[in-house]
């Protein structure tokens, strides 16, 4: 059997500080229509991909914070793609700064939505691993503050039933850690989609930098075929605001081969034609979890209060 999704990596370059959303709809909308035009079912935009990336920068006050965040999606500068993608039958995946009025406060995510080609939202996902520091640390050259900017995702990690298939988001720093793959793995994933912004130069391990893009692709071609799915991660690329980020776009088979990359650090489009079926060669045989897995062998002890923790090596 074939289910075939064909999917565009909508990679962005830089978005400066002064661009307005409107200007960057318009750089999505671009995006948006050669993908249709080149016979995709779905664009997947990077993380927070309205704005350039903020938590680089230490603000004290909060309406100069909350002017990068929505207030409700679609909103007035988003609807354009909402009403062009559903005019071109084209679904998306969008990563935004979320706020939002929950449990009686002002919350604020980093979120993402997947759009189906009806231009209904068909999922949601809040980023869990939020990557740097909540303080300011004038030693770095620039910051990493998503600890300070946003709260810890609530929603998990779930799947969604669109395109034919069953469908997963997450977000940048999530793509480095196996529990998100394996979550949604373990709900039967097909395709991950995720958008990141990753600085070449991480200040607390420097010596990381040059393995930048070793690591972007290690992870995802991992968490594909460990659990076989295809992975789509696409990155806000390029030099912005003086910081070197990471390109690198690629889409992954649930083999773990790479299928598609885009190969500049500017606005790119890298399509790929998956076919969902091929993870059930991964799924039912080597990765069939439910005849191999063996999770109560695994010696996994539960975090509970009050228990002892381990040695510090
Ligand atoms: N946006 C985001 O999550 N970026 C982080 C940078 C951490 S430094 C290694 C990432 O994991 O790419």
């Amino acid at each position: 059997m074939t289910r075939i999704v064909t999917v565009g990596a909508a990679q962005l370059g830089p978005i400066a500080r002064a661009e307005t959303r409107p200007q960057v709809v318009k750089r999505l909308l671009e995006l948006l229509r050669a993908a249709k035009s080149h016979g995709c079912d779905l664009a997947v935009f990077p993380e927070l991909a309205l704005t350039t990336f903020f938590p680089r920068w230490y603000f004290e006050r909060q309406d100069e914070i909350d002017a990068f965040f929505e207030r409700a999606m679609p909103s007035a500068a988003t609807q354009p793609l909402f009403d062009e993608a559903k005019r071109l039958g084209i679904g998306f995946c969008l990563g935004y700064a979320e706020l939002c009025e929950e449990d009686g406060r002002t919350r604020r995510f980093n979120s993402a939505i997947l759009v189906d080609q009806a231009g209904r939202i068909a999922g949601k996902y809040r980023k869990v691993h939020l990557p740097g520091h909540a303080g300011h640390e004038p030693w770095r050259r620039f910051q990493h503050l998503e600890k300070r900017y946003f709260e810890t995702g609530n929603l998990g990690f779930p799947v969604f039933r669109a395109f034919g298939g069953i469908f997963g988001l997450c977000i940048c720093n999530d793509r480095r850690w196996p529990e998100t793959y394996r979550v949604m793995g373990l709900q039967g994933v097909e395709m991950v989609l995720l958008g990141y912004n990753t600085p070449v130069h991480n200040p607390p391990a420097p010596e990381h930098d040059n393995l930048a893009n070793f690591h972007n692709a290690l992870v995802m071609q991992s968490g594909a075929y460990q659990n076989g799915t295809w992975v789509v991660g696409v990155a806000k690329a390029g030099c912005e605001e003086g910081v070197e980020q990471i390109g690198n776009s690629i889409v992954v088979a649930p083999s773990g081969e790479l299928v598609a990359a885009c190969s500049t650090l500017g606005d790119e489009l890298a399509v790929a034609r998956c076919d969902l079926d091929l993870c059930n060669s991964y799924k039912n045989t080597v990765f069939n979890f439910a005849r191999h897995r063996e999770p109560q062998h695994y010696g996994l002890i539960v975090e509970r209060k009050g228990a002892v923790p381990p040695p510090e090596v």
